[in-house]
């Protein structure tokens, strides 16, 4: 039986100043959240989808224990440290089975391993009662773009270090409890982005211990915390930056929300792909 650590609850007692709504409307969200760029959390958007009530780490274990995926290995005393983070991490491929073996007989080593980013549709065969689509996006345009679901799966302390992303973002949280700390897309300066780190986008701030003789501006931030609980979906507008952690075991999805504009942009060079692909597999065959 799986029995995964349980983290500290977050430190911050702090007033969360982001709105928690059910039932809200397509109509609701895009006036009150979509277009003002405002981000929200939804603790009903995928009531009737299968996957909140049967993905667990066991149901991946003995339905998909054979799968391989990528994990991304960091040691836990460096966490956190921007540059160590993008640059010193590893990689390791293993089956399902072996990751969550090994995170479970080493709960507490100073290992963090996370799974990150996986195209769950790609790689793991789940159906469409399991993940469906929300009522916030188009479902159409997301597969025209070919923007896949990510999947993340990590134990307690998994963490993201502070970036922002280019496209808006539905964040899913499917099993246990992750700490997210977001900051305003008005205070990028603040967080000193766009940075000379190899990805840009992401802040060179510690989080959990900034240096503020090096990075002064980073003292005026004002970063939002909250805790998105199981069955909670969290809409983050593009160019808000944030820091993830885990605070227990987790699964979590992300889906990028994307324009009809810039899937016409991006098809032709999807659909020109998979007709070379096609071409290249008919040669290799003759
Ligand atoms: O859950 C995480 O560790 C990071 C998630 C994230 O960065 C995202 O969804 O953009």
């Amino acid at each position: 039986m799986i029995d995964f650590v349980k983290c500290e609850e977050s430190q911050s007692n702090k007033q969360m100043p982001i709105a928690r709504l059910s039932k809200l409307s397509a109509r609701e969200f895009k006036r009150k959240y979509f277009r003002p760029g405002q981000p929200v959390i939804i603790t009903d958007a995928i009531e009737s989808w299968e996957a909140r009530n049967l993905w667990s780490p066991s149901y991946f274990k003995e339905n998909f224990g054979d799968i391989k995926v990528i994990v991304q290995i960091r040691e836990a005393d460096k966490a956190c440290e921007p540059s160590y983070f993008l640059e010193k991490g590893q990689e390791e491929e293993m089956t399902i089975r072996e990751y969550l073996e090994e995170v479970e007989s080493n709960p507490e080593v100073g290992v963090i391993r996370y799974i990150v980013e996986l195209p769950i549709t790609d790689i793991i065969p789940i159906t469409n009662k399991q993940i469906k689509s929300l009522d916030y996006y188009s479902e159409t345009i997301r597969r025209l773009a070919d923007r896949k679901i990510f999947f993340w799966m990590g134990h307690a302390g998994c963490y993201t270090v502070i970036h922002y992303d280019a496209l808006p973002n539905f964040n899913i949280q499917i099993w246990g409890r992750k700490k997210w700390v977001i900051f305003p897309k008005d205070q990028q300066d603040l967080l000193y982005t766009p940075s000379n780190l190899s990805l840009n986008y992401f802040s060179p701030i510690n989080y959990e211990n900034p240096d503020y003789e090096k990075y002064p501006k980073y003292k005026e931030a004002t970063p939002i915390e909250f805790v998105l609980e199981p069955g909670e979906t969290l809409y983050l507008p593009s160019g808000w930056a944030h820091y993830v952690r885990s605070l227990d075991f987790s699964i979590s999805l992300n889906i990028w929300w994307v324009s009809f504009l810039y899937a016409l942009k991006e098809a032709p060079m999807f659909y020109y792909e998979r007709l070379c692909r096609r071409i290249l597999r008919q040669r290799i065959k003759s």
